[in-house]
């Protein structure tokens, strides 16, 4: 939880060669065919760095390590707000296991070639904004 109560749903950019990692939601039907950073609901006992990795792991399957918090957090309603962490592949090829059905890699350039869901948004624009400086 943040100090204001809010449960926290932690997402994760994750980068390569210069490009970050698009998922296309599955569900529910209202965001179905959006594009987010995956992730997930921080679950009791975790700290949101581990739910990262495990939701990378449970709907990407892969192995991912946390690096930085990008500045920000975003009210999702519900008492839910998102937070995002830029993270490292340590091992696997990402693959739409679960609750997505698409994966694209995006360069800056491309940024808007998907629908991002709108909560995403700044936080996509600050990983390219780094994506572009680096
Ligand atoms: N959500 C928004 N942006 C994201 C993620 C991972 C999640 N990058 C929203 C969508 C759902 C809620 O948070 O309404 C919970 O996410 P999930 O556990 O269904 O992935
Ligand atoms: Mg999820």
């Amino acid at each position: 939880m943040t100090e204001n109560g809010a449960r926290i749903v932690a997402g994760g950019a994750l980068t390569r060669d210069g490009a970050l990692l698009a998922a296309r939601r599955t569900r529910p039907a209202g965001l179905a065919g959006r594009w987010e950073l995956p992730g997930g609901k921080v679950e009791p006992g975790e700290t949101p760095e581990e739910a990262v990795v495990r939701e990378l792991r449970e709907e990407l399957g892969v192995e991912a390590r946390v690096r930085d918090r990008i500045p920000g957090e975003w009210a999702l309603g519900r008492g839910y707000v998102l937070q995002v962490w830029t993270v490292r592949l340590v091992s696997g090829r990402p693959r739409p296991l679960e609750d997505h059905d698409e994966l694209r890699w995006l360069p800056p350039d491309r940024v808007d070639e998907v629908d991002w869901l709108e909560l995403d948004r700044p936080a996509v624009a600050e990983v390219m904004r780094r994506l572009r400086a680096a």
